[in-house]
């Protein structure tokens, strides 16, 4: 049964839906807005968690999205060598101005603009991980490959 998503999360759907992706954005009775809860509420590893990360070039203003496993931490030295400037970390606002959605929510995919993404490479090996979809509830099931599709990212070491 399709579940009646909130406003935030039905954008998400509708971007899955867009790439032709039959992936279906849930909203739980439990919060996931970290990593550490997406975990919990869906019971996978927290590795298995996409966590969308937003940074700020600090020379030209322009966000960019890496999506890292839950289990990583961006070493923005290896970022900077990937953008070409120094990668600054971005605040609340500039999260939602560029990408539409609050922290806790962020998705890969489905913002309001164009965003240059990043996949760590750790979230390759695995056959399933989880993203957020819109809300600090909603999260969608995807393949690794799934993820490239709908994000055009570039799958580096971040880490
Ligand atoms: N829904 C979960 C799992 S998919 C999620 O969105 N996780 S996340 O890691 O992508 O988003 C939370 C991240 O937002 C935290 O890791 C943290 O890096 C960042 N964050 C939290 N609070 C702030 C803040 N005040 N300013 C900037 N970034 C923040």
């Amino acid at each position: 049964m399709a579940q009646n998503l909130s406003s935030s999360a039905q954008k998400v759907q509708d971007a899955l839906n867009a790439f032709g992706l039959t992936c279906r954005v849930v909203e739980m009775p439990q919060t996931t807005r970290t990593a550490d809860d997406a975990a919990r509420a869906v019971g996978c590893t927290v590795g298995q968690i996409v966590k969308s990360l937003i940074f700020i070039g600090k020379q030209s203003g322009r966000p960019v999205l890496v999506a890292t496993s839950g289990a990583n931490r961006v070493d923005k030295k290896k970022l900077a060598d990937l953008i070409g400037e120094s990668p600054g970390r971005a605040d609340a606002d500039f999260v939602r101005k560029t990408t539409g959605y609050a922290i806790g929510g962020v998705p890969p995919t489905g913002h309001v603009q164009n965003i240059t993404v990043f996949i760590d490479e750790d979230l390759i090996q695995y056959e399933e991980i989880w993203a957020a979809a819109g809300t600090p509830r909603a999260v969608f099931k995807l393949t690794p490959r799934d993820l490239l599709k709908i994000t055009g990212g570039k799958v580096v070491a971040v880490k």
